[in-house]
């Protein structure tokens, strides 16, 4: 359960938040946990890929809508979660894995601006989002 001040938190810093970093987020994902991109057999999975960089938009932008329904984030993601479940059948283990090569990438990047506090409230807001596309699994 985020805080009040944790929500406030993850709305400031969401505006400092790239479309690109999606793509550095996956991109971390598949090197650091390359069982991940057994999902993907589908995509060029090369530095600079296309499928990457286009795939880490549509994965901002999922998160961007969670971040804009912080209080509903169940009913926001809730076809993504379907998606997950039903059609892509996504070990739940992996979201783990995405979350933290995404918090990396947010600590790169916001760097002083990535405080504990923010870096609490990032566990807690993907966690949440973990678990919504995770809860349709049974
Ligand atoms: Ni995920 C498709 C969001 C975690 C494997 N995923 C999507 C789409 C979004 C998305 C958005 C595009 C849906 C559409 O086109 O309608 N995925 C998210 C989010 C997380 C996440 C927000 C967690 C934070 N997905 C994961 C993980 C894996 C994963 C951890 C596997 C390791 N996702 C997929 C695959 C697709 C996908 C596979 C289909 C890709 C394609 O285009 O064929």
């Amino acid at each position: 359960m985020l805080t009040a001040d944790e929500k406030r938190l993850i709305r400031l810093s969401w505006n400092k938040v790239q479309q690109d970093f999606g793509a550095e987020a996956l991109e971390r994902m598949f090197t650091v946990y390359p069982q991940t991109k057994t999902y993907f057999p589908h995509f060029d999975l090369c530095p600079d890929s296309k499928h990457i960089c286009c795939h880490g938009m549509k994965v901002v932008a999922a998160l961007g809508d969670a971040v804009r329904h912080i209080d509903n984030i169940s009913e926001a993601l809730s076809a993504l979660g379907n998606l997950h479940a039903h059609n892509l059948r996504v070990d739940p283990v992996n979201f783990k894995l995405l979350c933290h090569c995404f918090q990396v990438v947010l600590a790169v990047h916001l760097a002083d601006e990535f405080t504990p506090q923010v870096h609490l409230a990032y566990d807690k807001f993907l966690a949440a989002v973990s678990a919504v596309l995770a809860e349709k699994y049974r």
